[in-house]
C-alpha cells in the first residue's frame, strides 16, 4: 500500500505492479479505473484518506485450489480452480466461474476486479468475484466435463453461499456445467439454496439469463447512438465469439433490424456479406451450443460465407462493432482498422475486449464506446433477479423480467452517461462507468470504517 497518499497514476500503478507481479490483465484493469478515479479523488479527500482505491484493488481472498478427476481413459487429471473473491461492500460477492486453458489468478484477478464496478452500476446488492479453473471443456465428454465439475464444487462449497458468494457462468461454463455444480452442492451441503445463477427453470433459474448479456449490450449500444439521433435498423454490424454472449447479441441486432456480418471463435471467424439472419444463426447455435463444433464448418455450409482462419473480424468494414468473444481482442491497430472502415460505435459484450491503447484511439476519434463493466452488466443483472427470485421462493413473469432488463441497462446507461458527459457534448463512457461504478462501492466502505 502507499505510506503517503497515492495521488498519481504512476506511484499507484507501480504499488499495484510491485505487489502483484506476473498479473498483466489485474494491472490494465486496475488502471483502466485509476486513470479516471484518481484525478476525480483530488477534491474529494475522504477517498484518498481512507485509502478506499487501494484497498477495492486488493482482494478480500483469493483461493486457490488443486481439482483431482479421472478422464474417460480412467487417467487421473489434475487442474488448479479458483474463486476471487474482490469486494462484498454492497452484497454478496458475485460474478462467474470460468473453464478455458488460460486461466490463471491475473485473469481472474482482473475480471473480481472490474466485475465490482459492473455489479455496482446494476444498482443491486450485489459485491464482485470471478472464479474458474484452467480446465479446457472442448473435447471432454459429459461424464468427463460432470466429474470435473463435481470435484471442483466439493471444494468450492466451503467458500460460497446464498448470502456469501453466489457463482454463475462465463466462458466455458454453461448450463451443463452449472447443473453439475448446482447437484453436487445440493448433494453435499442438503440444501436447496440460490448459491449459483444461470440454472436450469426447473430448478430456480431465472427466464431471460440466457439472452441477458447480449441482449442488454444491444440495448446499451442503442442508448448511445439514441444520443446521436440514430439507430441499428440498417446498420452492419461485426461481432466477435459464437458462444452466449456473441448469438444473443446478434439475435437482438436482427430484432432490431441490422445486418450481422461475422462471427468467430478462437479458430477464426466467419465474414458473411448476405447477413447472417435468424435461420442461420439457429443454424450457429446448435453447431456451437450443443454439437461443440467450430465456427469454420459454417462457411461450408453456407457458401455466401468465408473463413478466416487465425484472424479477427475487425478488418471487415461495419457500422457498429460488438466484441464478444474474450478479453484484449481489439489492438489499437483493429481500433484503427475498425474507424478507417467507418465504425461509429463499439459496445463490449466480452469482459476488457480492447487493449488500452485501442480504447485510447476510439475516445480521442470521439465515437460510441461502451466500456465492459456498463455495456454487458446486463447479465449479471439478470443473476442479480434470479438471486431476489430464490429469496422469495417466487418467479416473476417473463414480461415483468424483460421489463426491468430493459430498465436496468436504460439506468446504467444514464448514470454513465451523466457522470461521463464533458463539457464539450462527447460522453466518456468510460469514465463514466468508472466514476458511478467505483462511488458506491466507496461510500459503503467509508461507511464500514477500517476494515
Ligand atoms: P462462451 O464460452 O459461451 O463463448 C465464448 C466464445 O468466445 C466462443 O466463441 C469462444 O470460441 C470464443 N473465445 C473464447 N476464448 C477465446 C480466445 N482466447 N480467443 C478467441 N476466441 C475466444 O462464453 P460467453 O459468451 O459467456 O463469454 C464471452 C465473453 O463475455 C467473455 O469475455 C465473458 O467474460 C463475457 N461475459 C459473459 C457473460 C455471461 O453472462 N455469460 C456476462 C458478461 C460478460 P471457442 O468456441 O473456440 O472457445
Ligand atoms: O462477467 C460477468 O458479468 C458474468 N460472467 C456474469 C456473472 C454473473 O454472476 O451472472
Amino acid at each position: 500500500m502507499c505510506a503517503k497518499r497515492c495521488t498519481d497514476l504512476d506511484s499507484f500503478m507501480q504499488g499495484v505492479a510491485d505487489r502483484n507481479p506476473g498479473e498483466p490483465e489485474f494491472h490494465q484493469a486496475v488502471r483502466e479505473v485509476a486513470a479516471d478515479v484518481i484525478p476525480w479523488m483530488q477534491d474529494r479527500p475522504r477517498y484518498q484518506e481512507a485509502q478506499i482505491l487501494e484497498r477495492m484493488a486488493e482482494p478480500d481472498r483469493v483461493v486457490s485450489f488443486r481439482v483431482c478427476w479421472a478422464d474417460d481413459a480412467g487417467n487421473i487429471r489434475a487442474n488448479r480452480g479458483f474463486r476471487v473473491q474482490n469486494n462484498n461492500a454492497i452484497g454478496p460477492y458475485k460474478g462467474g466461474l470460468r473453464f478455458h486453458p488460460s486461466v490463471n489468478q491475473s485473469i481472474l484477478k482482473f475480471l473480481a476486479f472490474e466485475q465490482t464496478f459492473k455489479n455496482s452500476l446494476t444498482g443491486l446488492p450485489m459485491g464482485g468475484g470471478k472464479g474458474g479453473a484452467n480446465f479446457n471443456p472442448k473435447g471432454k465428454s459429459d461424464g468427463e466435463v460432470m466429474r470435473f465439475c463435481q470435484s471442483f464444487m466439493t471444494e468450492l462449497f466451503r467458500h460460497v453461499g446464498d448470502d456469501t458468494d453466489v457463482p454463475a457462468g462465463d466462458i466455458g461454463v454453461g448450463a451443463r456445467e452449472i447443473g453439475y455444480m448446482f447437484g453436487q452442492y445440493k448433494r453435499i451441503t442438503n440444501q436447496f439454496t440460490g448459491v449459483l445463477t444461470g440454472k436450469g427453470l426447473e430448478y430456480g433459474g431465472s427466464v431471460m439469463r440466457p439472452e441477458a448479456t447480449g441482449y442488454g449490450a444491444v440495448y446499451f449500444l442503442e442508448n448511445m447512438l439514441h444520443t446521436r439521433d440514430q439507430a441499428i435498423e440498417g446498420k452492419s454490424v461485426a461481432i466477435s465469439g459464437s458462444g452466449n454472449v456473441a448469438t444473443f447479441a446478434a439475435e437482438k441486432v436482427l430484432h432490431r433490424g441490422g445486418k450481422v456480418l461475422t462471427l468467430s471463435d478462437s479458430g477464426g471467424f466467419v465474414h458473411d456479406p448476405d447477413g447472417i439472419d435468424e435461420e442461420k444463426l439457429a443454424w450457429i447455435k446448435e453447431l456451437k451450443g450443443v454439437r461443440r463444433g467450430r465456427i469454420s464448418e459454417y462457411a461450408e455450409r453456407f457458401p455466401s460465407a468465408s473463413f478466416h482462419d487465425k484472424a479477427r473480424p475487425w478488418s471487415v468494414p461495419c457500422d457498429l462493432a460488438l466484441p464478444c468473444a474474450t478479453q484484449n481482442e481489439i489492438s489499437a491497430e483493429d481500433a484503427k482498422s475498425l474507424l478507417a472502415n467507418g465504425c461509429v460505435a463499439v459496445s463490449e459484450g466480452a469482459n476488457m475486449p480492447t487493449e488500452i491503447a485501442g480504447v485510447d484511439v476510439f475516445l480521442e476519434a470521439k465515437i460510441l464506446f461502451g466500456p465492459s463493466k456498463a455495456a454487458n452488466a446486463g447479465g449479471v443483472a439478470m443473476s442479480g433477479l434470479e438471486m431476489s427470485q430464490n429469496s422469495a421462493r417466487r418467479a416473476l413473469q417473463p414480461d415483468e423480467l424483460r421489463r426491468l432488463l430493459r430498465e436496468i441497462m436504460d439506468g446504467i446507461h444514464a448514470r454513465c452517461h451523466e457522470a461521463g458527459r464533458q463539457d464539450d457534448g462527447f460522453c466518456n463512457y468510460v469514465r463514466g462507468a468508472n466514476i458511478a461504478g467505483f462511488k458506491k462501492v466507496a461510500d459503503a466502505m467509508l461507511a464500514f470504517g477500517v476494515v
